[in-house]
């Protein structure tokens, strides 16, 4: 009766010779096809290669608990918001009409991928069925907060939600409260202290040994199998990188022993490692400092980030992906956004404000790079980005761009842009399609015929950059940006899983006489 309802949570059935359903796996044959290329004398050549691998997928989807550093913020509460009104199938009124709660804007809930030809045409299915996966609705969420303020006020506090959800809502939101969390007033803006109220007090050791236990006591209160810690709390600045402190993993512990600089962002990283919970950093610093990729390396345990994609930079990462593709030349990005939620008011401070124009400003590098038809080596637009804290606009963040080019035979072509939506309401199905994305990770081995052991992907989690403004990536990996060739990795790797070719667009079967 397992195996049967395993078989009736999924909806796809692959009917080929190089795919085996056991009781506990999905396991395919996938030839891996690239090729190699050298150049000698300005002369390339090419040569194909193909690898064989055995992808393995583990069919039982676990109960998983997410648990959220900065709960009580924007982000945290609309997110524990939006999974409980999906779960509960409420509906609202507002001046528009009646709402109902969904799943837009994630990748995984709200997106298809085409699966192949039927006799009525191509088949698309969402992209959350390809492999068994865990449903946002039965996320368990806990987390931390700087700020004592149940979940029923902080979402409130948030002015994200419409009222009159809210108010359905708020009987349930009331009964989560964060636990009291690591504060190092030198990391995040001044103007955060008022909140700073549900503290972890003690040495940077007792810190983390308070969020190891809270981790353990939530799994052992909610019941839930594995849990997945996510950082959606206030930017920090960035931590300076010493040597001998940050750069390994003994020295990184060494210096929480001795009380040397060490972020929250990152004492909550160790902590999640040691208790063999993945890691996603949804804000831009440098939370993972040489010392926190090797302990989690080390610890088999996976770590990505950093910072949400979510908006203006998603944006970015497609409108240069098309114009470089197309022979366009970018040499001006100019950004402005303007926001008035907490996140604005701490990014009004110019080490916070430094940390996001970084990860906003690094986007566009790998696509630059990959045209040395329009860019010089070094060559890259001016890239200009501007935040402002403007409070009356809340979560409804302004995002205004202008994109200079150059065309044909000297031409210029100037693209403006102007964007308003609720930041937290783009970010939410960024955290699940993260989390969700990173348990499936979780479930996915594979075998090549040179290594027979099975594996797990690299502990720093590249399959997750089409979500981050900055993606990790294991040490010496090419980063990308491009934002459908970061989506294509991540459904080409799932085909794999399945054994299904990468999808290719070809459509060679309609362009036949
Ligand atoms: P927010 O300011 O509303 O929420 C952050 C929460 O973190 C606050 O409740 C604060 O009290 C708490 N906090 C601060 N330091 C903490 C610590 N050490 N431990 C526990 N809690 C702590 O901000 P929002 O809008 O929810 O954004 C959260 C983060 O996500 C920010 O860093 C933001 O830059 C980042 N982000 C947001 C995106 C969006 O579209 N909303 C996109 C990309 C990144
Ligand atoms: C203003 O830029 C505040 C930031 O936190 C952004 O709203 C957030 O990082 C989203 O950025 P983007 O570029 O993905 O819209």
């Amino acid at each position: 009766s397992y195996l049967k309802a395993l078989n009736m949570a999924e909806s796809i059935r692959i009917n080929s010779p190089d795919v085996r359903y056991t009781d506990e796996h999905i396991e395919a044959q996938y030839a891996y096809n690239t090729a190699a290329v050298s150049c000698d004398d300005g002369k390339y050549t090419v040569t194909p290669r193909s690898t064989s691998f055995i992808f393995r997928t583990e069919r039982a989807v676990p109960r998983l608990g997410v648990m959220l550093v900065g709960w009580g913020g924007n982000n945290g509460t609309t997110v524990t918001a939006a999974v409980l009104a999906n779960r509960l199938g409420l509906s609202w009124r507002t001046k528009e009409g009646v709402k109902k709660a969904n799943y837009f804007g994630s990748l995984l809930q709200a997106s298809t991928v085409c699966l192949g030809s039927g006799p009525d045409g191509e088949v698309n299915v969402p992209f959350r069925e390809l492999l068994p996966m865990v449903h946002p609705n039965d996320i368990v969420f806990d987390g931390w907060d700087i700020s004592c303020m149940d979940l029923g006020q902080a979402m409130e506090r948030a002015k994200v939600l419409d009222w009159s959800l809210q108010e359905q809502l708020r009987p349930y939101m009331a009964l989560l409260k964060p636990r009291p969390s690591v504060y190092i007033p030198e990391f995040i803006a001044a103007n955060q202290e008022q909140r700073a109220d549900n503290l972890i007090t003690g040495t940077k050791v007792e810190q983390v040994d308070q969020i190891r236990k809270d981790i353990r006591d939530f799994k052992e209160r909610s019941g839930v199998d594995k849990v997945i810690v996510l950082w959606t709390a206030n930017t920090e600045r960035f931590c300076d990188v010493v040597p001998g402190v940050h750069d390994t993993a003994n020295n990184l512990l060494a210096a929480i022993q001795t009380g040397l600089e060490v972020s929250p962002s990152t004492l909550f990283a160790v902590a999640s490692i040691l208790e063999g919970c993945a890691y996603l950093n949804g804000s831009p610093q440098n939370t993972f400092v040489p010392g926190a990729v090797e302990l989690a390396v080390q610890n088999g345990v996976f770590i990505g980030g950093d910072d949400f994609k979510s908006g203006q930079t998603k944006i970015k990462s497609v409108l240069v992906d098309f114009l470089v593709s197309a022979g366009i030349k970018p040499t001006a990005i100019v950004s402005y956004n303007h926001l008035g939620n907490n996140d604005g008011m701490n990014l009004s401070a110019p080490q916070q404000f430094r940390s996001k124009e970084i990860s906003k400003s690094n986007v566009v590098d790998d696509m630059v790079q990959s045209n040395p038809l329009l860019y010089a080596p070094g060559e890259k637009p001016d890239h200009c980005v501007v935040i402002k804290y403007v409070p009356y606009v809340g979560d409804s963040k302004r995002a205004m761009d202008e994109y200079t080019s150059e065309i044909m035979m000297g031409g210029t072509n100037t693209i403006a842009l102007h964007n308003t939506c609720e930041d937290s309401l783009l970010a939410s199905p960024i955290i699940l399609d993260l989390v969700l994305l990173t348990e499936l990770c979780q479930r996915i081995s594979f075998s090549t015929e040179a290594d027979p052991i099975f594996q797990s992907f690299h502990s720093v989690l590249s399959l997750l950059s089409y979500l981050c403004k900055a993606p990790l990536v294991p040490p010496g990996a090419p980063v990308v940006n491009a934002f459908f060739r970061q989506r294509s990795c991540i459904e080409n790797v799932m085909r794999a899983c399945l054994g299904l070719p990468p999808q290719s667009h070809m459509q060679l079967e309609h362009k036949m006489q």
